[in-house]
């Protein structure tokens, strides 16, 4: 074999050593474990991890012993034993789960993964595989023809990564745009998908880390770290819905909110005194634009002190918080991590007293400048300050205060460069800064998370956060910070969503409207319309802006924004049951249309990531220019009801629709159920009697409405009820099905209010197999009528309220 004596000699002097990189070498040793195989190799340790049939960890460190520090991201605990076969051939090891065959070449060490039909799903770059330069780790694989890679967290260009590389370093930076990186939020977790067919990587390393997908070679794509091991998660799909439910198995999954922290809420920086907080507050009840969360940003406080209040614009904090609570309203205020190094102020003292802050190696507190001016910074990977933080939140719970607003927390100092010598606990193992930077918000979102749990272990709070880790999600919600009022904005709040979505990030929104600079009243328009098919929806805007409350505009933009918050909030059920399932799948609420249609290729173009699915009944279509009055979308495969138009569309189709400046452009999918109810003024305002059930017909569906109080952790002693809905259409009757799946807790309602799109005149319809007549006078004040909208063929049906119902319609 003349052609192997030629290539064997070059791999070799490749393989080990090449100026600066250091390879791994070849498989010296092996020791197999019930759940692990552990390589010793020439320079390098290896561990492979069996986590699930379609997981698998690898870990290599060059450092002789792996580190015991635990993960911040990653929550789940590896099994003790788990199946495998584990094989020695003369050139490899195989490791085979149900799913996955992995081959561990021996010289050098590369990994190989295939799905259990021997397709290649991901492989090591033959040459470089893992490789060390001193501190420095990375991982070379191979980079094949038509793979397409997504997710990465808080990135601000479009979906699609290839081509570009990213860093992951928290960093604030104001008026950002779609070319900056990084951004506040790092997520070192990335989707592969070739074929249609999807794998993740999560590389769990808090460093300063770095993505090459692709950028200036073709040769391969690689990841890597300033430090650390290079310890990395392999998930397999084929569905991506399945790399992300496994990848959020990892590192958590959101928590349910409280249900008024999907209603719409008003931020300014800032609303001071309070006076002017009640007259924001009035002025949505006067003009009946629905709000149920108002803001206090950073002037509230007495000299940008942590948990105090500043008592000449607020005298009398408990006062103004229940009266405001009185007319629907909670108040949220910012926390920044800073606490003034002031030594009169409590938190000060209590946190140099007790060793909470962070300090140099030679002992000395850190000091850095931030709003308080000099200010202390709480090591949050040290349990003793976790727990003295979540303390002293109570102090602003006991006022009132219904949730917190993390910001400043990358932690962002004036010149940006918080000194990496400065030591950390690191839960008792030790770090300095370069570890823990990354991860400083997570912590200190859990701290929040754990110090409002602690002071009311029953009642839901809301929390927001602007940077973050893998692992976020199950903290806190997600904004995108310091946008700008202008289109590429507009643009990138349609796409970063759905980008953090990806990433296990489902509670997410943007400062609606822009923060920095002055929209058009049309832009503000087409940003709210936006922004209410978010899952967090909250206008924000920045100090010495002009004002920006929906009743600051002219009449007609009022009007049009209170009609979009409006709608916001007859949509609640289903948006409510969207967070449910995300706090069960992992799921993104805000979902790119490749995700729900993963072989369509449309699904992936450009075009696409410009409109999104919510949920997976609705296609919603924002128009992001403050210009256009029509929108081109992407109907995937099936049938499509317009709800704007009242008219179908065939899918598989781009099509080009109006879209005047009072509407968005919103889209049922066939045999989609889609719950609705009344319009409050907040969320809990009134008894909602009536849930309004929109159904596009289709020859059969099901769909599944979760419901709860809303407020308190009741639902997790099985305090809720699941409602089953299943239609399905044949030979000109529809048959609609309605099931009490579990009944932990009641809804209260009393009626439903079927609304049959796209129908027929019905020839009879039957509820619970007796015939209901035709309310003609189309008043619904009776139950079991019913009423056909010629003009919009809609066959509206009221019945009573059960548990358990069956309605039967005769075209
Ligand atoms: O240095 O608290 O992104 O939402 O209004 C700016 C003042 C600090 C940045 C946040 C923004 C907030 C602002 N903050």
């Amino acid at each position: 074999m003349v052609k192997y004596s030629i290539i064997i000699p070059m791999f070799l002097c490749f393989s080990t050593l090449y100026a600066g990189f250091t390879f791994v070498g070849k498989i010296k040793n092996y020791n197999v474990f019930p759940n692990k195989v552990e390589f010793t190799l020439t320079n390098a340790n290896l561990i492979i991890y069996v986590v699930d049939q379609n997981i698998l960890r690898f870990r290599y460190t060059n450092q002789g012993e792996f580190s015991n520090a635990p993960s911040y991201a990653v929550i789940f605990q590896q099994p003790e034993k788990v199946n495998f076969l584990f094989n020695e051939e003369s050139d490899k090891f195989v490791i085979k789960t149900t799913e996955l065959i992995v081959q561990i070449k021996k010289d050098p060490c590369r990994i190989s993964i295939f799905d259990n039909k021997m397709n290649l799903l991901n492989k090591d770059d033959e040459y470089y595989g893992v490789s060390f330069d001193n501190d420095e780790v990375r991982c070379f694989k191979k980079l094949f023809d038509g793979e397409k890679f997504y997710g990465l967290g808080e990135k601000s260009d479009q979906l699609l990564k290839n081509g570009n590389q990213y860093t992951m370093w928290n960093s604030d930076f104001p008026a950002y745009n779609s070319k900056r990186d990084p951004l506040y939020v790092s997520i070192p977790f990335f989707i592969g998908i070739r074929n249609y067919r999807a794998y993740g990587i999560f590389f769990d390393n808090t460093y300063k880390s770095y993505f090459n997908m692709g950028a200036s070679n073709k040769e391969f794509y690689w990841f890597g770290a300033d430090k650390g091991e290079m310890d990395y998660y392999f998930i397999y799909g084929p569905q991506i819905k399945r790399v992300i439910t496994s990848y959020t198995m990892l590192t958590g999954k959101i928590e349910l909110p409280p249900l008024w922290s999907l209603g719409y809420q008003q931020s300014r920086w800032s609303y001071y005194p309070e006076t002017t907080v009640r007259r924001i507050a009035q002025s949505f009840r006067d003009y009946e634009i629905p709000c149920d969360a108002i803001y206090l940003d950073i002037d509230y406080m007495d000299g940008y002190r942590v948990f105090t209040w500043d008592k000449e614009k607020f005298p009398n904090p408990t006062k103004m918080i229940n009266d405001l609570k009185a007319k629907g309203f909670k108040l949220i205020t910012i926390i920044d991590p800073g606490v003034k190094a002031d030594t009169e102020y409590f938190a000060a003292k209590e946190g140099v007293e007790n060793d909470l802050f962070v300090k140099y190696p030679n002992g000395k507190f850190y000091e850095g400048q931030v709003w308080p001016s000099w200010s202390y910074f709480p090591d949050f990977t040290y349990d003793k300050t976790i727990n003295w933080w979540g303390d002293k939140l109570s102090i602003l719970l006991k006022d009132g205060i219904e949730g917190f607003w993390n910001d400043m927390n990358e932690p962002a100092v004036w010149g940006q460069a918080f000194p990496d010598i400065v030591q950390f606990s690191d839960n008792g193992f030790g770090a300095d800064h370069k570890k823990i930077h990354n991860v400083y918000a997570l912590q200190m979102a859990k701290a929040t998370r754990e110090g409002v749990r602690k002071y009311s272990p029953n009642k839901r709070h809301f929390i927001l956060t602007r940077a973050g880790f893998s692992g976020i999600q199950r903290y806190s919600a997600v904004w995108t910070g310091d946008s700008e009022s202008n289109e590429e904005h507009l643009k990138l709040a349609c796409i970063m969503p759905q980008n953090l979505g990806l990433s296990g990030v489902p509670f997410i929104g943007t400062d609606v409207g822009g923060f920095i600079g002055e929209p058009t009243a049309r832009l503000y328009v087409r940003w709210m319309q936006l922004g209410s098919f978010t899952p967090f929806f909250r206008a924000h805007s920045e100090f010495n802006s002009r004002a920006k409350e929906p009743f600051a505009f002219d009449p007609n933009t009022r009007s049009l924004v209170r009609d979009i918050i409006r709608f916001r909030y007859q949509l609640l059920p289903y948006l409510y049951n969207e967070f449910y399932n995300a706090s069960v799948t992992g799921l993104p609420i805000m979902k790119p249309m490749f995700l729900n249609y993963q072989n369509d290729e449309n699904c992936y173009s450009y075009d696409s990531q410009l409109q999104f699915m919510l949920g997976d009944n609705l296609l919603i279509a924002p128009v992001l220019s403050s210009t256009d009055n029509f929108k081109k979308l992407y109907l995937p495969g099936g049938k499509w009801y317009s709800f704007n138009e009242n008219k179908t569309y065939d899918g598989s189709n781009w099509i080009i629709v109006n879209a005047p400046i009072e509407q968005i452009p919103i889209f049922i999918r066939q045999g989609g159920f889609v719950p609705m109810q009344d319009v409050q003024n907040f969320v809990g305002e009134k008894k909602i009697d009536e849930l309004q059930v929109l159904l596009f017909p289709s020859p059969k569906s099901e769909y599944q409405l979760y419901q709860d109080d809303g407020i308190s952790y009741d639902y997790t002693s099985g305090k809720y009820s699941i409602t089953k809905f299943s239609e399905e259409l044949s030979n000109n009757k529809l048959k609609i099905h309605i099931t009490t799946e579990h009944d932990g807790y009641n809804t209260g309602l009393k009626n439903y209010l079927f609304k049959i799109l796209a129908v027929s005149a019905p020839k009879a319809v039957y509820v619970n197999n007796e015939r209901i007549s035709d309310n003609k006078k189309n008043d619904y004040k009776t139950n079991n009528q019913f009423n056909f909208d010629k003009e919009k063929s809609i066959l509206n049906i009221k019945t009573n309220y059960s548990k358990k119902l069956e309605i039967q319609i005769e075209f």
